[in-house]
């Protein structure tokens, strides 16, 4: 299949995360698309390099357009290797347009402290946001079923207006606003976190059905939603389905999950499919807690290609950089 990869996404390299109030090495790093890329020119797949860019008619439509300025307006005011990390969150706040202090607008627009802007961020986050939508216009306008958006960084936290869980731009849900275009969506969220940012964004909407298996959020990020009571609201009742898991979750578990999930899915009508990949379901993943095998991907893959949609496929986390190649292949000789 066709993969979309970005030249670029090094230049975004955070120094580390903030946890528990001290600096802790940062997880989402340029070594986890390098070994998937080498991983992948040992086989069929076809690595083609990015040459579309994300219409900002797109982007507006699942960001709000005062994050999006704050983005585009405040990353370049940093000077090169500046990374820029939010202290004071500004709950209270019923609009940002009193702040004028910078990083009090860095605050309002971020739920975390593992996520900075330096210069290079929105660039490259447009860029990876680009490869999802590049991967849906070719499904759309070519005669494949299938492409693989290698995004970095990855996507399904980024809310309407925050950044969060390494993400800055909602890759998957670009991709899934792009198809709304043309008929029902469904999005299927497996990567180990819950999909906050795909959930909120599409939440309000019966046109796209948002699914995600993930770690219970009483366990694990982002631990503010993923819970299995949230299903939508207006007329987007009953439009979102969260199946939490629990720590250990082996493969057999987790197939009779992904079974109720892809249920839902037929039985909503889905024209077209943007699966939200992550690695960080494996048994080996540094920040999970599944039980998952390398092996158990292609069959996680083989049961979801079973609904025979057009399909996107984007990559959110994993972190296991040295099996991350290999779970990735997995996955996608499902396919
Ligand atoms: N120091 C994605 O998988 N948790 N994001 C960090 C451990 C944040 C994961 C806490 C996890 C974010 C795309
Ligand atoms: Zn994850």
């Amino acid at each position: 299949m066709r993969v979309i990869i970005t030249p670029n996404h090094q230049e975004h390299q955070s120094p580390y995360e903030i946890w528990n109030g001290e600096q802790t090495p940062h997880q989402e790093i340029p070594a986890r698309v390098e070994n998937i890329i080498a991983a992948l020119k040992n086989t069929h797949h076809e690595l083609v390099e990015l040459e579309q860019k994300v219409p900002m008619r797109i982007l507006r439509a699942i960001h709000s357009s005062r994050y999006l300025s704050f983005l585009s307006d405040f990353c370049p005011t940093l000077s090169d290797g500046e990374y820029k990390y939010p202290s004071v969150f500004a709950l209270h706040a019923q609009t940002e347009d009193r702040y004028k202090y910078p990083l009090t607008r860095l605050g309002f627009y971020s739920f975390d402290m593992y996520t900075p802007l330096s210069n290079a961020t929105f660039r490259v986050a447009l860029d990876s946001a680009s490869a999802a939508y590049q991967a849906a216009f070719e499904v759309k306008n070519r005669a494949q079923k299938v492409a693989f958006a290698l995004c970095r960084p990855p996507g399904h936290h980024a809310e309407p207006n925050q950044m969060g869980g390494y993400c800055y731009l909602n890759n998957a849900a670009v991709a899934a606003q792009f198809f709304s275009q043309f008929g029902k969506v469904a999005t299927l969220d497996v990567d180990f976190h819950h999909g906050n940012g795909t959930q909120h964004i599409f939440y309000e909407r019966e046109d796209v059905l948002t699914v995600s298996l993930h770690a219970d959020p009483d366990w694990k990020f982002p631990h503010f939603s993923g819970y299995a009571d949230e299903k939508g609201a207006g007329d987007g009742d009953g439009f979102n389905l969260n199946i939490p898991l629990q720590q250990g979750t082996t493969n057999s578990q987790y197939q009779r999950s992904l079974v109720k999930a892809l249920t839902r899915i037929k039985e909503f009508g889905a024209e077209y499919l943007v699966v939200s990949f992550g690695a960080d379901t494996h048994a080996d993943d540094p920040i999970g807690g599944f039980a998952l095998t390398t092996k158990y991907f292609t069959k996680m893959a083989k049961t979801i290609a079973e609904l025979e949609l057009p399909t996107v496929i984007v990559m959110e986390g994993g972190y296991n950089t040295s099996k991350l190649g290999d779970n990735v292949v997995s996955f996608l000789s499902g396919f």
